[in-house]
């Protein structure tokens, strides 16, 4: 996200890009195993289905050989340093290497969530108790956000409808909230008045409900590093990356939509919906192309992210201009 108005937010901390590419070293990563790698078919790779070649180095947080993991459309995926190393979470900075250096103080563990508003089951519950009925799967999503850069990352977690099932929401819920720890001694960002804490998303029920949308518990075959949203995440893989909010405690079924977090900030760039879209450009850039971290060419960006089979049907007779 790149916000131009508040004092105290340097412009170069917010697009340090160029800086990052230099440290990129591109010569023959996973040349060989992309020739040899057949696409996986479908979003959905089960656990343990890649085979391990024991060629390639396995690095921090990975406990065996990702190199033969693709997207359901053949594409690698991005570095774990990538996934973890550069990443938006204001609440630890507004520079991408914030996140990584500053959100040891986060404690993901105990940590409990609530689920309030029109469910015959509402109640507060444990992580543990949260997550134990679900059955954890890993998928491969491409992530696309706003600033135009992207990345493919294997998650870990379980469909919110699975959780929505669970919970039972009356007829009067249309719409979730979603909100993001607010304590300013775990997370350092909130002392500065960059967003209003906490930070808050809302998806339509039918949105919450579609089979692509996770509630993420790890990355990578692991848990959630805190600066990836430990311990517990959304991901809406065809929308813009701010629609995944990270580090969640409270998930509401309201009747109204709910103001999400930068549609509040900037109504004119930031709407409720942001669906991926390269034929609506954001006010002060285009959304035609994206830069896959890890590469120098800019990449065509896709309807949906590349999801459009799977999203489109739910925005039939959507203005997708004005409902952007
Ligand atoms: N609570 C919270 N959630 C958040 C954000 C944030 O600043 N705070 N940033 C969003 C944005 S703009 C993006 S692009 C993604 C980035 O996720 P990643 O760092 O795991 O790649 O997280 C989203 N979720
Ligand atoms: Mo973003």
């Amino acid at each position: 996200m790149l916000i131009r108005g508040p004092a105290d937010v340097n412009p170069s901390e917010i697009t340090p890009y160029a800086t990052y590419l230099n440290r990129r070293h591109f010569i023959g990563r996973s040349a060989m195993a992309a020739v040899a790698a057949a696409a996986v078919p479908g979003a959905l790779v089960a656990c343990g289905t890649d085979s391990a070649s024991g060629q390639v180095q396995v690095g921090p947080g990975q406990d065996r050989d990702w190199s033969k993991t693709k997207s359901e459309i053949g594409e690698e995926l991005t570095p774990y340093e990538d996934v973890t190393g550069y990443n938006n979470f204001y609440e630890f900075g507004t520079g991408k290497g914030d996140p990584s250096r500053n959100a040891g103080t986060l404690e993901p563990r105990p940590w409990s969530i609530a689920v309030e508003g029109h469910v015959a089951n509402p109640a507060v519950y444990d992580l543990e108790d949260f997550i134990a009925p679900h059955r954890i799967e890993e998928r491969v999503y491409r992530l696309r956000c706003v600033e135009a850069w992207s990345m493919v990352i294997p998650w870990r977690g379980f469909p919110l409808a699975d959780l929505i099932r669970r919970v039972e929401p009356t007829s009067r819920a249309r719409y979730l909230e979603f909100v993001t720890l607010l304590d300013p001694r775990q997370m350092p960002g909130q002392r500065r008045r960059i967003l209003d804490w906490p930070y808050v998303e809302g998806l339509r029920l039918d949105e919450a409900m579609n089979p692509l949308t996770l509630l993420a518990t790890g990355l990578y075959g692991r848990d959630l590093p805190n600066q990836n949203g430990a311990p517990l995440r959304l991901v809406v893989p065809w929308k813009y990356g701010f629609k995944s909010i990270k580090s969640i405690v409270k998930i509401r079924f309201l009747e109204e939509q709910p103001l999400n977090t930068w549609q509040q900030m900037l109504p004119s760039e930031y709407g409720f919906f942001a669906n991926v879209n390269p034929e609506v450009d954001h006010p002060r850039w285009s959304q035609a192309r994206e830069r896959r971290l890890g590469e120098f060419r800019r990449r065509p960006t896709l309807m949906f992210n590349g999801y459009a089979d799977q999203v489109a049907s739910m925005y039939t007779g959507l203005d997708l201009t004005k409902y952007f």
